[in-house]
């Protein structure tokens, strides 16, 4: 293509592409991102896998799915309206009441116009002769666009566990990710639970709730903490309410958007029954406090991650009535908070339970699946129903799942194979006009709050080229390189790193995610907002514009 030919198609490019932006997914940042980007009077188009709206809180229908943010931290801030008539009905609401409300916002704003159902995107590509993306779906269709947004999530491509005969099982089994829209009834039946992450722990204890007979197999324990998760009443709402202000301005300083700001003070500062209190008060409310409003240093000193380590241990011997199935409970290769913390709401006493059996498969491990349930090295057991909360190939995941080709067919998924390479989480060199939100390396936390600050910064990105005629946005090499470098320094001695968890990029069920990353930023959202606006500032002088 000569000079001339290129500057002809950047001078009426747009008409000739479907789309000025597509988005991939219509969850809690894909439909802000939606709405902002139609602000700006864009043609836009969204492309969702599912039936409907709602990303994480469509799919994950799994019994006892539920928040562990306050719901009214979790909830959209950018529409008055919408804070103005919305009620929640519980501080951690289940999925159901998160569903509803999501699809009242897709409806408020007339979002499902530009929502593509059905649509799995199997590959994008980029175009360099018309600096547009080629987007394929699943099904064979095609359509370019001038920017690509991905707002995939962070935990959507679900993974079954590798245990061989999984197939041949004759009963239902389902992982939790994809879990019917109808009932499942669990009254006289026999059902085993694979998996006790968050999502295995809400499950196991709202399935012991009413199932016949019920087995756990724990590969890996966790520190629980309690929720205590309550109603909330029309008036406490009108309190709530009023607060909005306030309760998002505390979420900004915050390092993870939450509520719970850490405790300035370190541990060996106080006296033991001083530590102690403040344990017991932490234990005691609802929420993330415990691991978040903690002192400063429980997930960097290790002396300090023991005591409370120590704390949560005697908390399990005591709320669990046989010793030895306390023992098993309690975590022995990590410490507390070095995993994400799974909150809640009478897991303990599940074990209680006599039709409650923990299976500890690091001892008698999972052989087979087999046509009527489950062998291990040690005993078979029959099941009707078993269910694999096993987790997802966490943060570039749902990436990995989708051909995603930048300059010179430059493969994004080969380009990570040893790790995310970002600016700011949200732009990729050698991936011009493609933007991501809530991308790996980027400032996470309460996700809504830490997705309307991405999506919104996205926005003003496009804005700006489109105000300029800039039809390419490109992250420089270098400025990949210097994020890349400053969120491996940002995480050097947090105890987190030492430990296998999604949150280290470990999957022990996906190839080639066997070996420990740095996958997300850990500088802190204010400190993330920080570097995203000092290139706000500077004019975007950072990236390779054209
Ligand atoms: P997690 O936290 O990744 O938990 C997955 C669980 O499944 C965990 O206990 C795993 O044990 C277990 N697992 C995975 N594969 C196997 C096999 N093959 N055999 C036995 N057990 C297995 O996923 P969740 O869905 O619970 O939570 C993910 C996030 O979603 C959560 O943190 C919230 O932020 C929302 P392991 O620990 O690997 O030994």
């Amino acid at each position: 293509m000569t000079g001339s030919q290129a500057a002809a198609l950047n001078e009426e490019p747009d008409s000739a592409l479907d789309f000025d932006a597509i988005v991939i997914g219509a969850g809690v940042s894909g439909l802000y991102q939606l709405y902002k980007l139609r602000e700006l009077g864009l043609r836009v188009r969204v492309f969702e896998t599912g039936t409907n709206v709602g990303g994480t809180w469509y799919w994950n229908r799994y019994p006892g799915a539920r928040f562990d943010s306050e719901s009214w931290t979790y909830g959209y801030s950018f529409s008055q309206e919408l804070l103005e008539e919305w009620d929640w009905e519980e501080h951690f609401a289940g999925q159901p009441e998160t569903e509803r409300y999501l699809n009242h916002v897709a409806d408020k704003f007339d979002l499902r116009r530009d929502i593509q159902f059905k649509s799995r995107v199997a590959a994008a590509h980029y175009r360099e002769e018309t600096r547009s993306w080629n987007v394929a779906l699943e099904d064979g269709r095609t359509y370019n666009t001038r920017f690509l947004v991905t707002a995939i999530g962070v935990l959507s491509a679900a993974t079954m566990p590798r245990i061989p005969g999984i197939e041949t099982f004759g009963g239902q089994s389902c992982h939790t990710h994809y879990w019917p829209k109808e009932r499942v009834s669990f009254a006289g039946k026999r059902v085993a639970v694979i998996g006790t992450g968050a999502t295995g722990v809400q499950t196991i204890t709202e399935v012991a709730k009413t199932v016949g007979h019920l087995t756990v197999f724990q590969r890996t324990p966790q520190w629980c903490a309690p929720l205590h998760n309550a109603k909330i009443g029309k008036e406490e709402m009108n309190r709530i309410r009023a607060n909005y202000t306030e309760i998002f301005a505390r979420c900004q300083e915050t390092y993870g958007c939450f509520i719970h700001a850490t405790d300035p003070r370190a541990t060996h500062e106080v006296s033991l029954e001083e530590r102690e209190a403040f344990w017991e008060k932490l234990y005691g409310e609802p929420g993330f406090g415990i691991w978040m409003g903690n002192f400063r240093d429980i997930l960097v000193d290790r002396k300090a991650n023991a005591l409370i380590s120590d704390f949560l241990a005697r908390k399990i011997r005591q709320r669990v009535r046989d010793p030895a199935v306390a023992e098993t409970l309690i975590p022995k290769n990590h410490g507390f908070g070095t995993r994400r913390v799974p909150l809640e709401s009478g897991y303990f006493e599940v074990y209680n339970q006599p039709n409650v059996k923990l299976v500890d498969i690091k001892e008698t491990p999972i052989e087979r699946i087999t046509a009527t349930g489950v062998k291990t090295s040690e005993a078979e057991y029959e099941f009707d129903i078993i269910i694999y909360a096993t987790g997802f190939d966490a943060i570039t995941g749902a990436f990995d799942r989708i051909d995603i080709r930048g300059v010179d067919g430059e493969s994004l998924k080969e380009k990570w194979q040893d790790g995310p390479q970002t600016f700011l989480g949200i732009l990729v060199d050698g991936f011009p006009n493609m933007a991501m939100v809530m991308g790996p390396h980027a400032g996470l936390g309460n996700f809504p709050r830490a997705a309307e600050y991405s999506a919104d910064w996205v926005t003003a990105l496009i804005r700006f080229a489109h105000d300029r005629g800039v039809t390419r946005i490109e992250a420089t090499e270098e400025g990949a390189t210097a994020w890349t470098d400053h969120v491996l320094a940002t995480s050097e001695g947090l105890l987190f790193t030492e430990v296998d968890s999604w949150m280290t990029g470990i999957n022990r069920n996906v190839e080639g995610k066997q070996v420990r990353r740095i996958m997300r930023y850990s500088g802190g959202h204010p400190k993330f907002r920080e570097h995203c606006e000092a290139v706000v500032a500077d004019g975007y002088r950072a990236l390779a514009l054209a």
